[in-house]
């Protein structure tokens, strides 16, 4: 038996075992009512390249990005492998078992890379190559050697994958081969007409070696017969849908539909041509494309390996629904198999009733083809901790924004050895985020070194590219920031080297990218993200550039601490908890900060304790209990957060003199208070004193007030969350701290609306 039979008989049980899979998980008594549901015809179109894939051409130091809705393929292919039980596949969307669509996380035994989202995994499976090169670049080994991703046509209409393809660094990562499943159908119908050819040439056009698979080999065959050029004619000028109508035709009516013309007549020589070919053989032709041709796809594998100078795609038609009832159908994609249909395929396949489940007896050829192959990626041992310092002596000036202070504290990180494990990155906005003084020191990462024009000119920021550089520059795509973030933040548990990315943007652009940082969270990245400037504090730019909603994602999302600082030591102390978090793959850190100075005087000291409570989410700063006279009918406690200090502190000033109490807290971190309120003695109960239990608070801050809002439900007691709930506009800081009434008048009149105002003197 030749390799080519063995893989055809593989392929067959993969089909099988992957349409048999989503019925037996339909046909599971539902507790709920609910449709199961699984992708039996997205899984059937890549079973011939995934087969050629995983049973050939893959290598151990390989990792796949596997098309999502193929997840049952994967699965099926993964158990004849020996990497999973009959067992497993029995738990096919079942809680705790495998996971609808492949993640890493939930299996991290069998799938190297989250997919889901379309888009999403696969770029960041993309920036995966250039996280190896980059390791490579620094002294690293190159592993995993090569990124496969298996996306679905449809799937490349999601704009973050062009953004990616622009990225000039993309074309030069020759350790990167994407294969595209041409099946010519979305979720809701076939799709446009232009879509493969345009693919070509967008690929194409972005630097990357294209492969079409459009035909198999016995079409092909038939082209090449006098007259066969008629009949590729005819097939290649029809619409997709024309096609996919084709596929659906009964055997004879097939013949009739290929051979009429747009007038309704019949193209006769076309029809002679066709003439030997019996029906049931012509309706296989016409289905023979090249994405189900195992020997087109293994040379295709093999010459795109041989390229490493530059990306690989390989553009695969194949058949939504290849081999099952519903091949072809527009809408097949929920389709799931019936018990006559089942039987059907079953007996076409040649199983056995009753071994619906079985794998290959280790007798058989295709055990002994399964044996033979190399292993499949293993996830390397976890490597140590990059060392992070406990302290870095920073001095910073009287008057500093949290912005300035990042820049201060990068550079010194600079120039400690810990400064090789960081790797920061910008989409075009290194500049102004504060990333230059840094840049200067660690250059331009680019995999080939390449002069700069300016060289010999004065600059503030000199742009060195080389591959020894430790900044890489992104084009003004906030999804590629995220998904680099995500590859780069995964390379621990890739290639067993921690870098400890940094990436910066301006904060109202996170949710430009909030899918891509999503995602990047989800499959288990660690990172940083700082995000500055921030709110209406960025008064002149006005509203397109001030955030509002950004803080209640600090607060939602998984994984992720968020902390935005009042005060330069704090920025020193969170950042460098963060990178440790990191290290040691904990979490990831979304440090929100502000170009608003902030008087460093008034900090508290800083020492063990303070650090300890900055960290854990906020503290007292002015102690309205220490006044004379103090009395809990007339306290009130004002929470601020980052710059708002300043107004707070101030706001503090204004109700002192009217007779009250007031007690000032810095929150660091709402999220972390947040979070703290399900531990058995929330840290924010710790804040305050028992005396304190009826005392009112105002929150304040430079974003959606929500994000503090659930502290007087925490604390049990009256409040008033201000916080900027609207989108912003220009003006000056105090302009529109006054509008958005969020300014120390306003949280003096706040203050006074919760003690009941008139009880007040002054
Ligand atoms: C971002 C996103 N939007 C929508 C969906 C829902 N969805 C799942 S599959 C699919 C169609 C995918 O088509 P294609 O990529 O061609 O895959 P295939 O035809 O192989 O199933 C859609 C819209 C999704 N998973 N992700
Ligand atoms: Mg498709």
């Amino acid at each position: 038996m030749t390799d080519l039979e063995v893989l055809e008989r593989i392929q067959r049980r993969v089909l099988w075992l992957s349409a048999w899979m989503v019925h037996a998980a339909n046909a599971r008594p539902a507790v709920d009512g609910l449709k199961v549901g699984g992708h039996q015809a997205s899984s059937s179109s890549v079973v011939s390249l995934l087969t050629a894939l995983y049973f050939q051409a893959l290598r151990p130091d390989d990792v796949v990005a596997v098309k999502a809705h193929a997840s049952p393929a994967f699965y099926a292919i993964q158990y004849l492998r020996g990497r999973l039980g009959a067992a497993d596949l029995e738990r096919l969307r079942v809680f705790g078992g495998l996971q609808a669509y492949p993640s890493r996380r939930k299996n991290p035994e069998i799938v190297d890379l989250s997919t889901g989202s379309m888009g999403l995994g696969a770029v960041a499976a993309t920036f995966g190559g250039l996280a190896t090169r980059y390791l490579v670049d620094h002294g690293g080994a190159a592993a995993p050697a090569r990124f496969v991703v298996m996306v679905g046509d449809a799937e490349l209409d999601e704009g973050n994958v062009w953004e990616m393809l622009g990225e000039e660094v993309v074309r030069k990562l020759g350790n990167v081969l994407w294969v595209v499943d041409v099946n010519r159908q979305s979720l809701d119908r076939v799709t446009a007409d232009a879509r493969p050819r345009q693919l070509a040439e967008m690929f194409r056009a972005a630097g990357w070696r294209v492969d079409e698979l459009r035909w198999g080999r016995a079409l092909r065959a038939r082209f090449a017969q006098p007259g066969g050029e008629r009949l590729q004619a005819r097939l290649e000028a029809m619409s997709a849908s024309e096609y996919q109508r084709l596929l659906r035709l009964p055997a004879g009516g097939l013949r009739k539909a290929l051979v009429t013309t747009p007038d309704g007549g019949i193209d006769g020589t076309l029809d002679r041509l066709l003439a030997d070919l019996a029906d049931d053989t012509l309706a296989a032709l016409v289905g023979d494309v090249g994405g189900h041709d195992l020997a087109l796809i293994l040379d295709a594998y093999a010459t795109a390996a041989r390229d490493t100078t530059r990306p690989s795609v390989i553009l695969a038609h194949t058949i939504k629904g290849w081999g099952l009832p519903f091949a072809g159908d527009p809408l097949n994609h929920t389709m799931v198999t019936g018990p006559a249909q089942i039987d059907a395929l079953r007996a076409a396949l040649g199983v056995t009733p009753g071994e619906e489940w079985a794998g290959f007896a280790p007798d058989t050829p295709e055990a002994r083809h399964i044996r033979a192959l190399p292993p499949l990626f293993l996830p390397p041992p976890s490597p140590p901790a990059p060392a992070i310092p406990d302290a870095l002596d920073e001095p910073y000036p009287e008057q500093a924004s949290t912005q300035e202070a990042f820049g201060r504290v990068l550079a010194a990180l600079g120039r400690l050895p810990v400064g090789d494990d960081i790797v920061t990155l910008s989409a075009d906005v290194a500049v102004t985020t504060h990333l230059a003084g840094w840049m200067n020191r660690k250059g331009v990462y680019f995999p080939e070194a390449r002069p700069d024009p300016f060289a010999d000119v004065p600059q503030t920021l000199k742009w060195r590219e080389s591959p020894g550089g430790q900044h890489i520059e992104l084009g003004i795509a906030e999804h590629d920031l995220f998904l680099l973030l995500a590859a780069l933040g995964l390379t621990a548990e890739l290639s067993g080297r921690t870098l400890l990315p940094i990436g910066t943007l301006y904060d109202p652009f996170v949710t430009r990218g909030l899918d891509a940082l999503y995602h990047a969270l989800y499959a288990g990245a660690r990172f940083v993200v700082v995000a500055t400037p921030s709110g209406v504090s960025l008064a002149p730019e006005g509203g397109a550039h001030q955030s509002v909603i950004t803080p209640g994602l600090g607060v939602t999302l998984p994984d992720l601490a968020y902390y935005e600082p009042a005060f330069a030591q704090e920025v020193e102390w969170i950042l460098l908890a963060g990178l440790r978090a990191v290290a040691e793959r904990r979490e990831s850190l979304y440090l929100r900060l502000s170009t608003a100075p902030v008087d460093q005087r008034v900090a508290p000291p800083a020492g063990a304790e303070q650090r300890a409570a900055v960290l854990a989410g906020g503290y007292r700063l002015i102690d309205g209990r220490r006044a004379e006279g103090w009395t809990p009918e007339r306290a009130v406690n004002l929470f601020a957060t980052g710059v708002m200090v300043t107004e707070a502190l101030a706001a503090a000033r204004g109700l002192a003199a009217r007779g009250a109490f007031p007690s000032v807290f810095v929150v660091t971190s709402p999220d972390r208070l947040y979070r703290g309120l399900r531990e058995p003695r929330p840290y924010v109960e710790a804040l305050v004193s028992a005396d304190e239990e009826e005392v009112p608070l105002v929150s304040v801050l430079d974003g959606h007030s929500h994000a503090l809002a659930f502290l007087g439900g925490a604390l049990g007691v009256p409040q008033l969350a201000l916080g900027v709930d609207t989108f912003g506009q220009s003006g000056t800081r105090p302009d529109l701290y006054r509008h958005y009434g969020i300014d120390a008048d306003a949280i003096v009149r706040a203050a006074v609306v919760l003690l009941g105002g008139a009880s007040l003197s002054g």
